[in-house]
């Protein structure tokens, strides 16, 4: 049967048959029901009472195809089991940072949360040079509990392969393997290039060896290393903030994965705001240089921040016998053994951080799904010029990744990156 989206009196009728969600809005309130996705998959409505508009929710429903491209591309309505799923966890281990789910129906394919009213859209904050003093911390919080509670270092064996079985969501991942992976590093039509950027850089992708064999290490990784449930689309549009808050939202993509994917797929998205801020920031002849130096400080915060936290959680689990890390080392009354395996574990983390971080910067060069960061500079050369830059580093992340040492190394390589476009202008 042909699928048609809900009129705005059917989901207004429909809220009010739950009482959960009548009594939010407002008994048999006057709803105002107004769509809204700008996402790439699904239908997201805000419905709010017309008396009392505060009294408000979000409703998001997977049409049984991928919304960017409309019936030519069918997917199957399940994906919204593992986004409300995910929700679920990850608002158990981090309420502070995850919208609560206030209803889901598995028969409409349909979720209701909370309102974020006063909440943005990072990527649009970031595009208007937005600071956000709290946002590091609060994402460096919510990857390190994420991460370390979903996965072997935490749970008992069994308790996570169950885990690891009930988040097999091959649907969407077949779609990061695709478009991250595979398809920018080939002459693929699905991808969509710049006029003004080089056929050089484009040739470069499809036939760098060190960089195709890097590409296929990270997609390996993608497929293969099942450590924790990850959010699988962590991007700023996938996050909503204010000056005090941050809700990370959408995680349809969800499922067992390295966890170097959700890390490498924030800082990628801060690292195409720095590049592009070299356009957005010189509107109305302001200076870009401020802004980005704050940016690349949320790639520093994010990173440090996270392995700290990602750290400690490990050794207060292991001193409290709350996890089940202690299995990785045994008897070590000196913890010099599981101190240098907890070194090693964040070294080899960061490094996939990094190839993860290339991958996602690439894909939203070339591939079809871009970031507006990029897609909003309407002068072509100067617009190839930042996605030239983003390659190149890109490219670097990738090859490098096991010999860069630090964040503070990546970050200036991110600056010399953006001062060689002077260099060259
Ligand atoms: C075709 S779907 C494109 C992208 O949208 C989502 O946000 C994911 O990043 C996916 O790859
Ligand atoms: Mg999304």
């Amino acid at each position: 049967m042909e699928f048609e989206a809900l009129t705005s009196s059917e989901l207004a009728a429909y809220l009010h048959r739950i009482p959960a969600v009548n009594a939010l809005l407002g008994d048999d309130s006057e709803l105002e029901v107004v769509e809204v996705g700008d996402g790439n998959l699904n239908y997201v409505y805000f419905v709010s009472n017309v008396q009392v508009p505060q009294q408000s929710v979000v409703v998001k429903q997977a049409p049984p195809f991928l919304r960017l491209v409309g019936e030519a591309w069918p997917l199957t309505r399940q994906r919204m089991e593992h986004e409300v799923a995910a929700l679920r966890r990850f608002g158990a281990l981090c309420p502070q940072h995850v919208p609560q789910v206030y209803h889901a129906d598995s028969e409409l394919f349909l979720v209701v949360m909370q309102r974020l009213a006063s909440h943005r859209i990072l990527r649009r904050g970031l595009i208007d040079g937005i600071v956000y003093p709290k946002l590091a911390g609060h994402m460096a919080t919510y990857l390190a509990r994420t991460l370390f509670y979903g996965s072997d270092l935490f749970l008992d064996a069994e308790a996570k392969k169950e885990a690891a079985r009930a988040g097999i969501n091959s649907e969407l991942c077949k779609i990061t393997e695709e478009l991250v992976f595979t398809f920018p590093f080939e002459g693929h039509p699905s991808n969509v290039y710049s006029e003004a950027l080089p056929k050089a850089a484009i040739e470069r992708l499809r036939h760098h060896v060190p960089l195709r064999v890097a590409v296929a290490q990270m997609k390996w990784a993608f497929m293969n290393h099942a450590e924790t449930l990850l959010h699988g689309d962590l991007h700023t549009g996938s996050i909503m903030v204010n000056q005090d808050e941050s809700y990370v939202i959408d995680p349809e993509f969800a499922f067992y994965g390295p966890m170097g994917f959700d890390v490498g797929a924030l800082l990628a998205n801060f690292l195409l705001a720095f590049f592009s801020r070299e356009w957005h920031g010189r509107v109305d002849g302001a200076d870009p240089r401020p802004y980005q130096s704050w940016l690349l400080k949320q790639v520093v915060e994010v990173w440090n921040g996270f392995a700290a936290q990602f750290l400690g959680l490990w050794r207060e689990h292991e001193n409290t016998g709350g996890a089940n890390s202690w299995h990785f080392i045994g008897d070590d009354p000196s913890h010099e053994c599981a101190e240098a395996f907890r070194a090693a574990f964040i070294r080899r983390l960061f490094a996939d951080t990094l190839g993860f971080t290339g991958c996602k910067m690439i894909r939203r060069i070339v591939g079809m799904a871009k970031v507006a960061d990029i897609t909003s500079i309407p002068d072509a050369a100067a617009r190839a010029a930042i996605e030239v830059r983003c390659l190149q580093f890109a490219e670097t992340l990738l090859v490098q990744r096991e010999a860069l040492m630090g964040i503070e190394e990546v970050v200036e390589l991110a600056t010399a990156t953006q001062l060689s476009r002077e260099v060259d202008a």
